[in-house]
């Protein structure tokens, strides 16, 4: 549609806003007038005032519009693929014990270093049209396959390149503390202070980083060693999150949580305390339940305890070759639905606005005036349906700034 202003009308509008009463902020018998990219009026079609009046309409009947979906959590550019570490765990070889014997991110590392730009793009693109498909119009992109100067910068302009390929949004997040490299084997900080703090420093100064990751792991980098990337991260004024409480709980989420992180993430380990420190932080917590599902973990986050402490939840695929080899948020949706308990509701919020908290960002997420005309037009009456069904993507149309897209 080339008009910029217009108004769409249909049956129900999940605006996902929080300070409507009914739940998901439903709307029935619902317009929204769309004026140059944003969102400039919401509410009941009866109600619209007058001056809308002589604005062209697109009425989409009996469907669901939702906010757009955002993928909030992804490692999506990586070379190779790990079908025979997806072999070994269905034998009994565990996630940890592979990555311990140099298997894991290191061979992901590995496949990521010798791949050139553009076939990273490829293999990239083949994922992020998979989410396209079901209405997703932003995603976050983590380097740390690279754990190099080079190769991390080159994931990085890669992540970007995405944004320019497609009609989609990308925010970075630098993970140079993903790992440590078969080169610096047993010599951690070494890593950290010759390549990992540098490195960041340029792919800052590249205008490449949104923001600062790290792998807080036994198997990966200590509180300390996280805390001296978090201060470098503070000294450039950019925002941290936290891969935190995953497999074991080594305090991360707290620590992330005296940087005011923008999330911690898996947080299956997670305790009381360390749930009180980032309600208190205003930390997004972000749920990953196809991680969870495909290393085959018993331990849940602590669900309840996020509840009570009013800690908002977000939802990502955590799309990786390794530990959730996942491009679907319809199916990551219904994973946090089926193991997790969240609700329907609560799913939905995961992908939307809470998403687009757990990134930072005010400007999308959720239906209401000012925000960017970001939006899904499903093919299903209530928003239920969308956590409810497993292979079927019911996407009638993605909106994006406006423009379908
Ligand atoms: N946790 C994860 O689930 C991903 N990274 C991380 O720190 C997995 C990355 C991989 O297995 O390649
Ligand atoms: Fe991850």
């Amino acid at each position: 549609m080339k008009t910029q202003t217009y108004i769409l009308k249909c049956q129900t509008v999940a605006t996902m806003d929080p300070t409507l009463a009914a739940a998901y902020g439903l709307l029935t018998d619902a317009a929204i007038v769309i004026e140059n990219g944003f969102i400039s009026w919401v509410g009941q079609h009866a109600d619209l005032p007058k001056k809308f009046n002589s604005l062209m309409v697109k009425d989409f009947a009996d469907r669901l519009i939702t906010p757009a979906f955002i993928d909030c959590h992804t490692h999506i550019v990586a070379g190779g693929n790990r079908a025979e570490e997806f072999e070994m765990r269905l034998t009994g070889v565990s996630y940890a014990d592979i990555a311990k014997a140099g298997g894991g991110i290191i061979s992901t590392v590995k496949a990521t270093r010798s791949a050139t730009e553009d076939q990273l793009l490829t293999s990239a693109l083949q994922r992020v049209d998979a989410l396209l498909a079901e209405g997703v119009s932003l995603i976050e992109v983590k380097s740390g396959y690279g754990l190099d100067v080079e190769c991390e910068l080159k994931m990085l302009r890669v992540a970007r390149r995405i944004g320019n390929s497609r009609n989609i949004r990308v925010v970075t997040s630098f993970l140079g503390a993903h790992a440590i490299p078969p080169e610096f084997s047993g010599r951690s900080d070494e890593y950290l202070n010759q390549v990992c703090i540098p490195t960041l420093k340029r792919a800052h100064a590249e205008g490449l980083v949104d923001a600062v990751d790290g792998f807080c792991e036994t198997i990966a980098f200590s509180p300390a060693q996280i805390a001296k990337l978090f201060d470098v991260a503070k000294q450039l004024g950019l925002p941290v999150k936290l891969h935190a409480e995953q497999l074991t709980n080594l305090g991360g989420s707290a620590l992330a949580a005296s940087y005011a992180a923008l999330s911690v993430d898996h947080i299956e380990y997670l305790d009381e305390a360390g749930v009180k420190a980032i309600a208190n932080s205003g930390t997004v917590a972000t749920l990953l339940p196809s991680a969870f599902y495909t290393l085959k973990e018993t331990q849940v986050p602590p669900i309840d305890l996020l509840r009570k402490h009013n800690v908002p939840m977000a939802i990502a695929t955590d799309c990786n070759p390794g530990s959730s080899p996942n491009s679907s948020l319809l199916l990551t949706m219904n994973m946090a639905c089926t193991l997790f308990n969240l609700t329907p509701e609560e799913s939905l919020a995961g992908v939307t606005g809470n998403a687009a908290l757990a990134l930072g960002l005010q400007d999308t997420g959720i239906i209401k005036p000012g925000l960017r005309a970001d939006l899904a037009i499903w093919n299903v009456n209530q928003p239920a349906e969308l956590c409810y069904r497993l292979g079927i993507n019911n996407l009638a149309q993605r909106i994006l700034g406006g423009h379908y897209a």
